[in-house]
């Protein structure tokens, strides 16, 4: 049978990926070629993307694929949503890209909500309020200097595949976590973008999941080797689209879980749903492959772990994620229990502190020891997806036999185990790499190497990804602290 070798890009808020998958029409197998750290930069009070130092690393990404793999078929881009880089009538970028995480937009959203109700935005767009959404990030940038000098913005995936083609796009998936997209007509947002002064045009054409998006440059060819043409293939640009293509389910009843530093917890759908209930919920209707709606929460999810652990690193703690996991699982169950959707929780630095100060303001018995602190981080985590899987269904008005744990999270064992308690359902974690497997399937269905439907590209995944199942234990506890969580964050002290 025919291989082909595709290359993924994957940019995710710590690290960026270049995989190479090789698929046949029976399955696909994956080769991580490059990782590359992404640290964020804070210069003159402003929190920033790398984004050359991106770039440097996906070039090496690149060579490391063509030596890996001998020719590439084409190549595809994910990354993180929402932030995008100005980008002037010449081509050339002004200045980094700001950071989802930097404080440019407090106080923003109230602005934008006094010219368009927070209910008509929800109505028109679908998505979730969150100060970080491109709607606030434009309208924060948009009195300064580089901002009068932009003619584009691009979203961080197709900067890179302008940069990589020299051809400027804007694929949809996306382009709906910008807030300024109509999930149903998958177009603009006419009236809000309209009402809020901002030119749609500053974006590139829309392009879709599947369609062609230019060709490596020759100066991109010569700088890795690799030998041309390659086509790149605008796939599920957002990495949670792409990570949820990714998810190896068989039938529709299942609730998924794009576990990485943020947790994305939901359902996919073939329709928004905008209801009163579902903004109340705080329910986003971001974009899919091929027209599908992912339906979900943002849920504050390893981020909390992560920057625990690099604070006790800071304090010159020689401890490693395992240590920490090992120790959480020997510590009391259900003991603390914190909101791990506060936004409190949103910007780095001091965690283990802000963790605590959150339980002392709650009433919650306040974690001393690091075990404590991690199993107060993953008991809650769990939590957070119980509500969010149990939100979706009851305002999608659906249910599910199933929660599919996909990314980095997979191979947090002790988590995946609380989920399938908390939740009371069995839980299949994996693949670890959803994203790039999304990515490369949306490639190789465009280059004409599988076929079918999302439902056909799944099921490739089944016979070839590592899974493991969980069955749920006993739910009582997690009954009663569900109902103390749902006190505490309704600000109602502890019994
Ligand atoms: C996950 C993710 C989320 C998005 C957040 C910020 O990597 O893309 O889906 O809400 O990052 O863009």
């Amino acid at each position: 049978p025919q291989t082909a070798a595709f290359g993924a890009i994957d940019l995710g808020a710590s690290s960026g990926r270049v995989i190479v998958g090789r698929v046949t029409p029976d399955g696909v197998g994956l080769a991580e070629v490059h990782r590359f750290p992404n640290r964020p930069v804070r210069v003159a009070g402003t929190l920033h993307w790398d984004a050359l130092g991106l770039y440097a690393g996906i070039l090496d990404g690149l060579r490391a694929a063509g030596t890996a793999a001998g020719r590439l078929t084409s190549v595809g881009i994910d990354s993180w949503g929402v932030d995008f880089g100005l980008v002037d009538a010449s081509g050339a970028l002004l200045g980094n890209p700001v950071h989802y995480r930097d404080a440019r937009t407090e106080g923003v959203p109230d602005r934008v909500h006094a010219t368009v109700p927070a209910a008509d935005l929800y109505a028109a767009t679908g998505i979730q309020h969150a100060a970080f959404n491109t709607v606030h990030q434009l309208v924060a940038a948009r009195d300064t200097p580089q901002f009068a000098a932009a003619r584009q913005a691009m979203l961080i995936p197709d900067l890179i595949s302008f940069w990589l083609t020299g051809v400027a796009g804007t694929e949809r998936t996306n382009a709906s976590t910008t807030q300024l997209l109509d999930p149903a007509s998958r177009d603009w947002a006419h009236a809000v973008t309209d009402a809020l002064g901002i030119d749609p045009a500053l974006f590139p054409p829309l392009r879709s999941p599947g369609d062609p998006a230019g060709f490596l440059l020759p100066e991109v060819l010569a700088e890795t080797g690799l030998s041309g043409p390659v086509p790149v293939v605008a796939v599920g640009s957002h990495d949670t689209a792409s990570a949820v293509a990714g998810v190896p389910a068989d039938g529709g009843n299942f609730a998924y879980i794009s576990s990485g530093t943020w947790s994305l917890v939901g359902l996919e759908l073939d329709a928004p749903v905008r209801t009163e209930a579902a903004r109340a919920a705080n329910f986003t209707n971001e974009l899919g492959v091929d027209g599908t709606i992912r339906y979900l929460r943002n849920i504050t999810g390893l981020w909390l772990l992560q920057e625990c652990l690099r604070q006790w690193q800071a304090d010159g703690q020689d401890v490693a994620l395992s240590d920490v996991l090992a120790e959480a699982d020997r510590a009391t169950p259900l003991r603390s229990l914190v909101d791990a959707g506060d936004d409190a929780f949103l910007a780095p630095g001091g965690m283990p502190r802000r963790i605590a100060d959150a339980c002392r303001r709650t009433g919650e018995p306040v974690p001393e020891t690091r075990g404590a602190i991690v199993r107060c981080i993953l008991d809650s985590l769990a939590l957070a997806y119980r509500a969010a899987v149990a939100d979706a269904c009851r305002t999608a008005d659906r249910t599910v036999d199933t929660v599919h744990i996909v990314g980095g999270g997979v191979q947090n064992e002790l988590l995946c185990r609380l989920t399938a308690d908390a939740c009371g359902l069995p839980v299949v974690a994996g693949p670890v790499e959803a994203a790039a497997l999304g990515n490369i399937l949306v490639q190789a269905r465009a280059l004409g190497i599988v076929h079918g439907t999302l439902g056909d590209l799944r099921s490739l995944l089944r016979g070839t990804q590592h899974l493991r199942r969980y069955e749920p234990g006993d739910r009582r506890p997690w009954d009663a602290a569900a109902e103390r969580l749902a006190a505490l964050r309704a600000g109602v002290p502890a019994a």
